[in-house]
């Protein structure tokens, strides 16, 4: 039962917290964290880590299908493949950061306004302590939240979304809370500056034509997956970089960025996407973005794939995510 320790050179921060060693207990053996982390659920006991991974389990936001709430818990299942080191980007991951499953956000089922305000107030003190946080959603309307916690300690964000849709709709039902309409609300508020955002992978059908406008009009700048998929995983890293600047932003993922043959355990999915390996080549590309937050939303495992594979992409992907912290 050891924790990854082997960075001599980490002055005065105590252990580096990490996994447990697949070598010497089987990975499928233990109670489930993400990536066989540490569980340390007090908040006093989170400052020193680097990153703190936790769920936020919610779906009250979706428009279509639900089961979201279950998605940190498939990503955690799946996750316990993870390996310390990224062969890919040539970089040890765990080990070189410390890192925790910190538990899950708190929410409170059928009231989205009393959820995320629950979930801000849980995020903003990590983030105040200087520690990364990569959440497990919950469908995309818990990145408001999300946004509003990291904003109010390190200002308006520049956004990088992946995702099939942009979420600047004003309204669903009358109603301004849901989850395609995050990024607009977030815009709105301020707590994300539009002129360093930048949404990619967006297709499928529209309400009406003016929903293209959206972007402009509001100033995001948007990569279509046909476009997207045309650039060299440089290149898009470099769009991306072109857009964010070097001011804090968050990375958003939402699985439904990538094609429902790759993903189907997904709210809203829409073919024509792109694929796993296109995906994580692109979530690479971003090393020289500052990121300050990240997630992955819109896992419903219920309606998954055999060998729950929306939920692997999902933990390979906060994979890659932890990466650009430990390249950094
Ligand atoms: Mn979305």
């Amino acid at each position: 039962m050891r924790a990854v320790n082997d960075r001599p050179d980490r002055a005065g921060s105590g252990e580096v917290l990490g996994p447990r060693d697949a070598l010497s207990e089987p990975r499928f053996t233990g109670v489930r964290s993400f990536a066989r982390l540490p569980v340390v659920e007090r908040l006093e006991e989170v400052g020193g880590v680097d990153c703190a991974v936790l769920g936020i389990p919610w779906d009250g936001g979706t428009s279509f299908r639900p089961g979201a709430r279950f998605g940190p818990e498939a990503i955690r299942s799946a996750s316990i493949l993870l390996r310390p080191y990224n062969q890919a980007r040539g970089t040890r991951v765990f080990g070189a950061l410390s890192c925790i499953d910190h538990g899950d956000a708190p929410t409170v089922p059928g009231y989205i306004e009393h959820t995320l305000a629950r979930i801000e107030a849980h995020l903003e003190p990590i983030a105040r302590a200087g520690v990364r946080t990569i959440a497990m959603g919950g469908d995309h309307s818990v990145t408001l939240a999300e946004l509003r916690a990291i904003a109010a300690v390190h200002g308006p964000l520049g956004l990088v979304q992946f995702d099939a849709h942009s979420d600047l709709w004003d309204r669903y039902n009358e109603q301004p809370l849901n989850h395609g309409t995050f990024a607009r609300r977030a815009i709105e508020e301020g707590v994300v500056d539009p002129a360093r955002s930048i949404q990619l992978g967006l297709r499928g059908p529209l309400y009406e034509a003016a929903d293209l406008k959206l972007g402009p009009k509001l100033g995001v700048e948007q990569l279509a997956c046909e476009e997207l998929v045309s650039l060299r995983a440089g290149e898009i890293g470099r769009r991306v970089a072109a857009v964010a600047g070097s001011g804090p932003a968050f990375l958003s993922f939402d699985v439904d960025c990538l094609d429902p043959a790759f993903c189907p355990g997904t709210g809203t999915p829409e073919p024509g996407g792109l694929t796993s390996r296109e995906a994580l080549a692109a979530l690479r590309s971003l090393d020289a973005i500052g990121f300050v937050g990240f997630d992955v939303v819109e896992v419903s495992p219920a309606y998954d794939g055999p060998g729950q594979i929306t939920a692997l992409f999902a933990a390979n992907a906060i994979f890659e995510m932890l990466t650009l912290l430990a390249a950094r």
